[in-house]
């Protein structure tokens, strides 16, 4: 059973102050990673924790004009973006290897390249094997090479998506900051296509180049696993197997 966690950027640093991590949610989904990896058959055939940007990623990549679409050849400009998220995938690791997580970093920037329509190629050989010595990949947001356009964004649900498709992964999850897609304050249980919930997907309200929750839906959509999208609070659960907030696909 192959696991693709993705802990939101929001979830794990104070969106609103930059590359500033939020410390306790950030020991709260260690300390539920570490007891899953320690505990749970659910996570034998390993588990991949991808991180997204939140305050560390966004505002850089933000300040140089750069989103998944809109690329720069300025390397100064990608190296300050990894540099940021490099810096949050340190405190993630920490926080999980204190806890006894054999946690190993995987940067996408070096491992990954969009051709000029976009797609993503990510070679998951390094992670397959990080899995099989077992070890915890942690995978975070990134820039990528982008033919034709320099180097763009490649956000941590599209990494999601790439690497439960290449590790034919058995479960997805989304931990966000909400417990789940809401539909006025209730959680809607299952989405099976993005016209079900056009009227109740709206924006992100900081700061973030890739999309808010209508991209992640879209993304999710895409795959052939079901993925769940959940709170901090749903995150123990999900990891023990249990269904939790939204169901996708
Ligand atoms: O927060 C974004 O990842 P996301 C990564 O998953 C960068 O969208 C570099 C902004």
């Amino acid at each position: 059973m192959t696991t693709v966690l993705k802990l939101g950027g929001s979830v794990i640093t104070d969106k609103d102050r930059a590359e500033t991590v939020d410390g306790e949610s950030l020991e709260r989904a260690a300390a539920a990673i570490a007891d899953a990896v320690s505990d749970s058959t659910e996570t034998d055939g390993g588990l991949v924790v991808v991180h997204g940007g939140g305050s560390f990623g966004h505002p850089a990549a933000d300040a140089h004009g750069v989103t998944t679409t809109a690329g720069t050849d300025d390397a100064g400009a990608v190296t300050e973006i990894h540099a940021a998220m490099t810096a949050l995938n340190g405190f993630v690791r920490r926080a999980l290897l204190e806890r006894g997580v054999e946690a190993l970093p995987v940067y996408p920037l070096s491992l990954a390249a969009r051709n000029q329509g976009g797609d993503l190629a990510l070679p998951t050989e390094s992670v397959e094997t990080m899995l099989e010595e077992g070890f915890v990949p942690v995978v975070q947001g990134d820039m990528v090479t982008h033919a034709g356009r320099g180097a763009t964004v490649v956000s941590g649900d599209e990494l999601v998506a790439e690497l439960a498709r290449g590790l034919d992964a058995d479960r997805v999850g989304l931990c966000s900051t909400v417990p789940g897609v809401l539909d006025d304050e209730r959680v809607v249980d299952r989405i099976d296509s993005l016209a079900d919930v056009e009227s109740v997907l709206g924006g992100s309200e900081s700061t973030d180049v890739t999309g808010g929750m209508r991209g992640k839906v879209e993304t999710l959509l895409g795959l052939e696993t079901p993925a769940s999208i959940f709170g901090l609070e749903g995150l123990e659960g999900f990891l023990a197997g249990e269904d939790v907030g939204t169901t996708v696909g």
